[in-house]
């Protein structure tokens, strides 16, 4: 039997913490700090390694699933329901060091406490899970949990493509893995007692109101297509301007819809992002025939994403009709907002309380894997604050003070769900 009272004295030891955060995150570092990291390159493996031989070296059993999803855990085999820490070790380019690698790092820390306290043979289960892909580097993101909650078929496999061309088929076989066992990486809905993640904040709020602590209540949903304007590539010095089917120039005139677009049909929530813009033929002197975009929009609400989908479809086909423009687009993703489970949530919130530590209650802008984990169990997250909200840049921060504070939340809150008389 755990007392609660012992629980909430546990402290992770932050000096570990902080060597293997700069040890981390100098896999994938270019000159100017950022982070290259991205799913299934060398250097992603590399992250990978280095968690298996950090969970070895703290006696802890290791696995890599299917998808490569990086597990760590205190014993194989067990028909407990497991209390899981988990986020991702795979960063966007130039990417910042915090990003998914700090719930890696934290959770990693958390099993490493509870191993040293020897409280592992007196509690459910605790293991640690870093997901593959949670970026999307290979269509919508959440990979791995998606491979986990069992939402992957061979025909995602087969299909998905980075922004360049390469297919997730090939990245994966060119770093020794075989795409189609991802398919094997599904766990039984039951498995998971509660999902847990800490994640830096990822946005200005916390930082603004020096809260060292956000508790999530709910995750933004996301949809991402990859689009198409096909107009006609034509002379830069001899096409009239009336004549010409300027695919970027649809864009443009897209682009600049946006603002009214969401504040006609959207919410506080709502926001959208064009990151990736590729046009062809590319040259100087030649009017751009087409034009291939990246289109991310969020809402904490369903039926608010739907109706920014159905708005944006009629925007585009307007202009392409006034452009002599035809537009296609592939859906990559569409994630549903997900609320935290309150059960989850009023065990960090009585962490936080028996510490009284400072927080805030708050939604995720940012999507994380706890959604696709929300399919198959009761999730919950922990968020710190980043410096001036930055975050996918270099200038990704956040105080080791609050780094700290956050971890050993993190470790308490899941000692109270993994507790043998938490019952649920
Ligand atoms: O895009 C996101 O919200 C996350 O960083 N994958
Ligand atoms: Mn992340
Ligand atoms: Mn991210």
């Amino acid at each position: 039997m755990i007392e609660i009272e012992q629980i909430d004295k546990l402290d992770i030891d932050i000096d570990r913490v902080q060597a293997d955060l700069e040890d981390l995150s100098r896999i994938g570092r270019a000159e100017d700090r950022s982070i290259y990291r991205m799913a299934f390159t060398q250097a992603d493996m590399e992250a990978r390694q280095w968690l298996m031989q950090r969970l070895d070296h703290a006696g802890l059993q290791t696995e890599m699933d299917g998808a490569a999803n990086v597990f760590g855990r205190f014993r194989d085999g067990t028909d407990k329901p497991v209390t899981l820490i988990g986020s991702h070790l795979d960063t966007v380019p130039a990417g910042g060091s915090l990003d998914g690698a700090l719930g890696v790092v934290l959770g990693l820390e958390c099993l490493r406490r509870i191993k040293e306290e020897g409280l592992q043979d007196h509690i459910y289960p605790v293991e640690l899970v870093a997901f593959s892909d949670e970026e999307g580097r290979f269509g919508g993101g959440f990979f791995g949990s998606r491979a986990l909650v069992g939402d992957l078929n061979p025909a995602v496999i087969h299909e998905a493509m980075d922004l360049h061309g390469v297919l997730l088929s090939d990245a994966m076989t060119n770093v020794g893995l075989d795409p189609m066992a991802a398919l094997n990486a599904r766990r039984a809905p039951g498995s998971y007692r509660a999902y847990l993640e800490l994640h830096i904040e990822q946005g200005p709020v916390l930082d603004a109101e020096k809260t060292p602590i956000g508790l999530v209540e709910a995750i933004t949903g996301i949809f991402r297509w990859q689009v198409r304007l096909l107009g006609q590539a034509d002379h830069a010095g001899t096409t009239p301007m009336p004549m010409r089917h300027d695919a970027l120039a649809g864009l443009a005139e897209f682009t600049g819809e946006i603002p009214r677009i969401l504040e006609e049909n959207g919410s506080e929530s709502s926001v959208a992002t064009i990151g990736n813009v590729q046009l062809f033929p590319g040259s100087v002197n030649t009017v751009p025939g087409q034009a291939e975009f990246s289109l991310d929009v969020r809402d904490a609400d369903r039926e608010i994403l739907e109706q920014l989908g159905d708005t944006m479809r009629r925007a585009l086909s307007a202009i392409g009709r006034r452009r002599g423009l035809m537009f296609e687009f592939d859906m990559l993703s569409n994630v549903d907002p997900v609320p935290c489970d309150t059960r989850v949530i009023d065990t960090i919130a009585d962490s936080l309380d028996s510490s009284e530590t400072a927080y805030r209650r708050m939604m995720s802008g940012a999507g994380h894997d706890a959604q696709k984990m929300a399919t198959i169990a009761p999730v919950g997250m922990v968020f710190v604050p980043s410096k001036d909200g930055r975050s996918h840049t270099a200038a990704e921060w956040t105080h080791m003070e609050d780094i700290h504070t956050g971890g050993n939340i993190l470790l308490r809150a899941a000692l109270r769900l993994a507790r043998l008389e938490t019952s649920w």
